[in-house]
Order: structure tokens, then sequence, then C-alpha cells
């Protein structure tokens, strides 16, 4: 794990070669002691507050941090979840809403529902198009491997309404109810931290701030929230051409 690749047994090499080996082996053992004497990168946490221009708490907003260039801890070294997440259809709506992902995860879209949904996105991070599929069929799967914002939609309900952030960092949250969100990270000098969410703006465009430090972040927003794009339920919605039908 420590990318020291040891070798055992006899190489073949002639003696000439073996006191360049033992100093690339004393330059391994001494990088090794270093790393247990000095430890591996100190992780911290950082908590973003966020609350809209009249301070009220913002919740399920994407928080995350966006690794330092040579950043030793950048995304590239990290992995993607192995299982993959879920953007369920239930109800006639997307569930969740928004849904962040690191770059390289594979999302599966069940169907909940009775009825049958056609989901789609022309985002330029992810188009995609999951033809017509009933409730117990095998979810079908998509793989997110470029950043960006995926907007989802359904060709049977015009109203459905979903997005999957897809981001290049290993290091991110969403708000709770409290406007909060946690991100347990490597501190690097030159790190930001990114807050989006459909009634801010339109992703790529997000609030950036300086992670001067581990601790809070307390953020409030000097402008007003957009409209919210978030459907109705299907139940408020009147029944006809675009609304509920069973
Ligand atoms: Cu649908």
């Amino acid at each position: 794990m420590f990318g020291l690749p040891i070798r055992s047994g006899v190489d073949g090499r002639s003696p000439e070669a073996r006191p360049a080996k033992r100093s690339r082996c004393a330059a391994r053992y001494l990088a090794l002691v270093a790393f247990i004497f000095c430890g591996a990168p100190q992780a911290a946490s950082l908590t973003v507050e966020l609350r809209d221009n009249n301070g009220k708490p913002l919740s399920e907003a994407v928080v995350w941090i966006e690794p330092a260039a040579g950043d030793p801890a950048a995304p590239q070294d990290r992995l993607p979840a192995e299982r993959p997440l879920v953007m369920d259809q239930q109800k006639r709506l997307f569930t969740p809403y928004i849904l962040p992902v690191q770059r390289g995860t594979r999302v599966i879209f069940p169907n909940s529902d009775p009825i049958n949904h056609h989901v789609y996105s022309f985002s330029p991070a992810k188009r995609f198009e999951l033809r017509l599929h009933h409730q117990g069929d095998s979810a079908q799967e998509v793989t997110f491997d470029k950043p960006g914002l995926v907007t989802l939609g359904c060709n049977i309900h015009d109203w459905m309404l979903g997005f999957i952030l897809v981001l290049d960092s290993p290091w991110f949250a969403q708000t709770d109810a409290e406007g909060r969100a946690r991100l347990d990270y490597q501190p690097a000098a030159g790190q930001r931290v990114h807050v989006w969410h459909p009634r801010i703006g339109d992703a790529p465009e997000s609030l950036v701030r300086p992670v001067e430090q581990p601790g809070t972040l307390r953020i409030q927003l000097s402008e007003r929230l957009k409209r919210d794009p978030r459907p109705k339920p299907p139940i408020d919605r009147p029944r006809g051409k675009g609304g509920y039908v069973p």
C-alpha cells in the first residue's frame, strides 16, 4: 500500500549490480521509516453552514472541495465507490432529487413505480436514454465518467426532473435540513470549496470560497434564491395531459 515494490529471491543480476541495488533498497527503507514516523497526510474536517439571503438554512446543496494542483490526495489516486449508487423513480419523481457522485461512479436506475418510465439526459456531461422500463425490470446502469451536471428527465412524465452532479473530487457532501454539510478531507494549500444548488445557479456556476482552515465555514448568500425548479408531487398536479395520470 506504500507503493514500495518489494521483490525477493535471486534476480539473476551480476554481483557488480548489487551495490546499486542495496542503495536503492536503503533509500526505500528510509522512505518507509520517514512515512511511519512522519505519518500519513493528516485528515481534517470542514463543516459548511449554508444560509440563504434571509438567513434560512438551504438543504440538499452539494458542497465539495476542489483538490489543489499537485495535491498528493488528488482524486486520480482515489477510486469512486465500488458499489453503484441509486437514482430511483418513486411516485413519478426522481429520488433523490440531487445526487452528487465522484467521476467514474456507476449509478443504477431502478423503477419503483407500477408504471413505465423512460429516463434520458441531453447534458454534455452524459447523454443517455433508458428506454421504457417497467417495475421489476433489472435496474439499468450508467457510468458517469465526465465531470459536470447531468439533468435527468422522463419522456413520459414531463414534470420529472432530477440532477446528478459528477465531481472531480473525492470530498463532497450535501447540506442537511440545518444547512450543514461535513467534509472529511486531506488539507493542502490552494484548495477551494464549492457549493451548488439549482436555486443558486446553473452548473458549472457554483459558489466558490478558499479553504482557509479546517473547522466551520459559514456562508450566507447575498442574492435571492432562484425559482425552485423542483417538481411538485404529482398528486398536487392537475389531471390530464402533462399531469398526474395513475
Ligand atoms: Cu416517468
